[in-house]
């Protein structure tokens, strides 16, 4: 496992041919997560709980924040509300309710760890009751360990678990992270984002960031280039198009790019972009082409549309490639 290789310093496996080209179905891939406690779906082996699934999962968004770029103020101050919106998602499919307490739009200030804490624990307790998988989306450990004591079961962590203490929390609760890329911080990230190869710079930096998680103990990660995170619409465009690439580490790849400026700054029409909630089929476009090259995780604000255009993706290509016997017959 390439996991196993980055905990050992080895060289990442190499990259794996993924995608109906490459005749290997997306949809058929294993992924999975290890967790050093029991969560819902996760079977026990060995004193851990993996969590399988094939083909592209998808995370559903619940911001409790008056600020985020999309649902901002939908559920700030209303846990009720919010905790209705993760049971939506889990119940049209989501593998995991992502619930955030500050939101990361260029531009935002922080906010407090007293008021973060006030948003997001009784949402995600309230999620957690219904056996909800919870992904705690912060970049403060104190408030991710008391996420992962109301009931979540996965750290979401936009500055890539760069912090030890974050390491150490994921560690002893047993919990995995999401390990995502962004260049400076979220109120400047945006003024001038530069690379010289961003695809390598960005693949580089998340393995680093994994294998410094995994050997603190951290049971497994998930590798997100951070969609918009300190990044031009090039960027972003050249780091969708190496989903194929960042997937062929063996570890779990998550893409983001849900109702992102970049599918405003794609799509505007006589220079009027479209508003956040107008952006869904941008989202589709994006998140259909990282699945079919070996995504296994999408982080999205619209979980039934999503699992719908998945669903008739992977039925036209499974009708479409040839039985195993016929191919090679
Ligand atoms: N994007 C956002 C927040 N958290 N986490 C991961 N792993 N990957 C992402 O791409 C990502 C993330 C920003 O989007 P959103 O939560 O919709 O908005 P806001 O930060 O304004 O709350």
């Amino acid at each position: 496992m390439a996991e196993r290789a980055l905990r050992r310093g080895g060289a990442p496996v190499p990259v794996r041919s993924i995608g109906s080209e490459a005749g290997t179905a997306w949809a058929e891939l294993d992924h999975g997560l290890v967790f050093g406690r029991p969560v819902p779906g996760a079977e026990p082996g060995a004193g851990r709980w993996t969590l399988r699934w094939r083909g592209a999962a998808l995370m559903g968004i619940v911001n409790v924040t008056p600020d985020s770029f999309s649902d901002g103020n939908r559920f700030a101050g209303d846990p009720v509300a919010a905790v209705e919106a993760g049971l939506r998602h889990w119940a049209q499919g989501a593998t995991f309710v992502d619930v955030g307490g500050e939101s990361s739009r260029p531009g935002a200030e922080g906010v407090t760890e007293s008021e973060e804490l006030r948003r997001v624990v009784p949402v995600v307790a309230g999620l957690a009751e219904h056996h909800v998988r919870v992904s705690i989306d912060t970049v403060k450990p104190t408030v991710a360990r008391e996420a992962l004591a109301a009931g979540a079961c996965l750290v979401n962590d936009i500055r890539g678990l760069v912090s030890p203490a974050m390491r150490a929390t994921c560690a002893g609760a047993g919990v995995p992270a999401v390990v995502m890329h962004m260049q400076g911080e979220p109120r400047t990230m945006q003024r001038s984002p530069r690379y010289a190869d961003v695809v390598t710079e960005v693949e580089q930096a998340l393995l680093e960031r994994a294998r410094l998680a995994l050997a603190d103990g951290v049971p497994s990660v998930v590798l997100d280039p951070g969609i918009g995170f300190g990044k031009t619409v090039e960027h972003n465009l050249a780091l969708v198009a190496a989903t194929r690439r960042l997937a062929g580490h063996g570890i779990p790849v998550l893409v983001g790019g849900s109702r992102k400026h970049m599918i405003a700054a794609l799509t505007a029409v006589d220079g009027e972009p479209p508003e956040p909630g107008h952006r869904l089929a941008g989202s589709l476009a994006l998140h259909l082409y990282a699945a079919a090259r070996g995504a296994a995780l999408l982080r999205v604000h619209d979980v039934a549309e999503h699992r719908q255009a998945l669903s008739v993706l992977s039925a036209i290509e499974a009708f479409e490639r040839p039985a195993a016997g016929e191919r090679h017959g």
